[in-house]
């Protein structure tokens, strides 16, 4: 499409021209010599241990689940994260749990926007005709700023993104936590369903435990009540509305008092051990900031990984860790993007005409990505009245003889005493507010989950993503957002694939995507659903001009799954990870994250991460002994 003959560029995407991470990529070798050293030998600075017990790739919530375990356990876990250490001394922990972002949540939303990296990125095809005659000109397009010439802007997944932190996407996530629905839930116990459910019962309980999932910590906000309370009255007998999980603690339950969002600080500290008043001195642990996994070496049959391949980002090394366990958490692209650079699956566009490749053949296959559909409200006049029903005013706010009261305990209130107590003390207090809702009420955290008839998961709140800011003119008081997340049924042609020219910017094969909502079961839901907020909202306000019902970017929600799916049988189930998170035909390397997920779901999917993370572990601790300490 670009260039002309007379661009000298003209024919590179079509060349044999291969990038340094593509013709580095160790062969497949079913036999014989051990496959060639991957390129960029180096020697290990004197010190530093080369030999763990496992290492754990990615720092996010996965990682910090196997960390937490592993550790616990007594093995010698060494973790690598391409990004820095940047929540402050918590390792790894919210960032929104910073005083400022708790007094003014939109401002959280730049925090989001500047974390996120997008995964794959068209190129931008705008021609600058008006530079000077003597300045350089292009005859065809840049790949800059992570610009994938490769990516169809048709078939992408543009919201697609990825956090590269100590801590992963947890140090700015929404912390919702729900369990999936048994319709949603991946089958880790064969042929039957109801140990199938017990069993996620068994692994949901020790996630939650990690992570610290609640469900009341927003009783005493009157917003919350008010949303929830009006729902279940409109939709009475038909829905269940309920606080949405949420991986946090509510520090003392007083107007204004703090909560605490959790993250993978919260599932394992992340300090370096041993530290003899931890784990009672049995664990050893150290974290790598700022390097970058860039392969694992396979031995000569291609079931063992024998080492993990580094890139000291500051210091510029290369090297080779030695472990006896490998754990890739570094998200549901970067997992499969790994692994592609060692030779897993095959680099380059996928092409049906060629025989599958021989070493997880389905990689990148049956990717999923749920469908949303957002809006924002302003509280009805009706239910800011209903805030303050129970009170007697009588003066005008700001006059001397101006009082706020209420009858306690009387059986006519509508609301409890918690709630009268807080309007009138803020109605008293700042008189000149003319909503009564106190300053620092909660927000609303309201869902209803996902369920069989409308299986779709939705959050009814007000939190920060990357969109939905509000603007200063509106009291965000009033406003509620409106998140609803549909299922996507897994196909084969949707995939994430891995360019063998282009790479990104920390020089890893470029990953793009081809990826549509099929047609059928996904869109007709996916309508439903935009009805249903619509239905839904319309009982709690109107819109808010700018953020009236739409679907969003595709990719925006970040649940990417499937990209390197479990199975029972690699062949029979398309799939790359055994139900222990185990990949296929290997006896050491595991995978953990969403990517495992290869059912279609509507619920936010990070605990049922952690909780298959729990399961591998065991399988981890079954199978291999942790070194003596004091071995090292
Ligand atoms: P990540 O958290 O992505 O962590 C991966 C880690 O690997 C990162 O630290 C990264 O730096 C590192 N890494 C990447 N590549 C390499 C490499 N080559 N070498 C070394 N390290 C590498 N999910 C929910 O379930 N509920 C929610 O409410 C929710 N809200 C969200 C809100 C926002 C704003 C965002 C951005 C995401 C949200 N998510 C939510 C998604 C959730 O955060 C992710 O599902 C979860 O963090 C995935 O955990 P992970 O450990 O697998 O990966
Ligand atoms: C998702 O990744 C989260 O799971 C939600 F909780 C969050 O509200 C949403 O992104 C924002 O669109």
């Amino acid at each position: 499409v670009f260039g002309s003959s007379r661009d000298s560029h003209n024919q590179f995407s079509r060349s044999q021209w291969r990038s340094r991470a593509a013709s580095s990529i160790p062969p497949f070798e079913p036999t014989g010599d051990l496959p060639p050293l991957p390129t960029h030998p180096g020697e290990l600075p004197a010190g530093l241990d080369p030999e763990y017990d496992v290492v754990i790739a990615g720092s996010g919530p996965i990682g910090a689940t196997y960390a937490r375990i592993l550790v616990e356990a007594g093995y010698k876990v060494a973790m690598f994260d391409v990004g820095e250490l940047d929540s402050g001394p918590k390792r790894g922990s919210h960032k929104k749990n910073a005083i400022e972002y708790y007094k003014n949540i939109d401002k959280f939303v730049h925090v989001i926007q500047g974390q996120l990296m997008p995964v794959s990125v068209p190129v931008n095809t705008t021609v600058a005709d008006n530079l000077s005659p003597m300045s350089w000109q292009a005859s065809r397009h840049f790949v800059r700023n992570n610009a994938n010439p490769g990516q169809d802007p048709f078939h992408n997944l543009s919201g697609q993104a990825v956090a590269r932190v100590v801590g992963g996407m947890a140090t700015h996530w929404t912390c919702a936590t729900p369990r999936f629905h048994k319709s949603e839930l991946p089958t880790i116990v064969s042929g039957d369903p109801d140990k199938n459910y017990e069993e996620w019962g068994r692994l949901y309980d020790v996630a939650e435990s990690f992570i610290k999932t609640g469900h009341t910590q927003f009783e005493h906000s009157i917003r919350h009540n008010l949303v929830l309370e009006t729902l279940q009255d409109a939709f009475a007998g038909e829905r269940t509305f309920r606080q949405i999980p949420l991986a946090a603690q509510r520090r003392g339950q007083d107007q204004g008092c703090y909560i605490e969002w959790s993250s993978a600080h919260s599932v394992f500290d992340l300090e370096n051990r041993p530290n003899k008043n931890i784990d009672g001195g049995k664990g050893r642990f150290n974290l790598f900031p700022a390097v970058l996994c860039e392969r694992v070496t396979r031995n000569a049959k291609n079931n063992r990984i024998e080492n993990i391949q580094i890139h000291d980002l500051y210091g510029g090394g290369h090297y080779r860790i030695k472990a006896k366990v490998f754990v890739l958490c570094t998200g549901a692209v970067m997992n499969p993007q790994i692994l592609v650079n060692s030779g897993f699956g095959r680099i380059g566009r996928p092409d049906p005409d060629k025989p599958l490749p021989p070493l997880l053949p389905y990689l990148g296959s049956f990717i999923t990505e749920q469908t949303l559909a957002f809006c924002q409200t302003v509280l009805s006049k009706e239910l800011v009245d209903l805030v303050k029903s129970d009170m007697q005013i009588t003066g005008r706010p700001g006059d001397a003889d101006y009082k706020v009261t209420y009858t306690p305990n009387s059986p006519s209130n509508k609301h409890p005493e918690w709630w009268n107590q807080k309007v009138r003390d803020h109605m008293m207090n700042n008189p000149g507010d003319p909503l009564p809702i106190p300053l620092h009420d909660p927000e609303p955290q309201v869902t209803a989950l996902f369920q069989e008839e409308f299986p779709w998961h939705s959050q009814i709140h007000r939190d920060a993503f990357s969109y939905g800011a509000v603007a200063e003119s509106i009291d965000s008081r009033l406003v509620v957002d409106w998140r609803f997340f549909g299922r996507t049924e897994p196909k084969e042609d949707n995939k994430l694939w891995f360019s063998e020219q282009i790479t990104d910017s920390y020089d890893m094969p470029q990953p793009t995507f081809d990826f549509r909502f099929p047609h059928g079961r996904t869109s007709e839901e996916a309508e439903r659903m935009m009805t249903d907020m619509c239905s839904m909202s319309a009982k709690v306000g109107g819109f808010l001009p700018g953020s009236y019902p739409q679907f969003m970017q595709l990719g925006l929600v970040l649940h990417l799954g499937g990209s390197h799916r479990m199975g029972f049988d690699q062949k029979k189930d398309k799939a790359c990870v055994d139900t222990d998170s185990r990949v296929f035909g290997t006896e050491n390397l595991f995978l953990g994250g969403c990517g495992n997920i290869g059912t279609a779901y509507a619920s936010n999917p990070t605990l049922t991460a952690m909780g298959l993370a729990v399961k591998s572990c065991e399988y981890i601790k079954a199978n291999f002994e942790p070194s003596v300490v004091g071995q090292e």
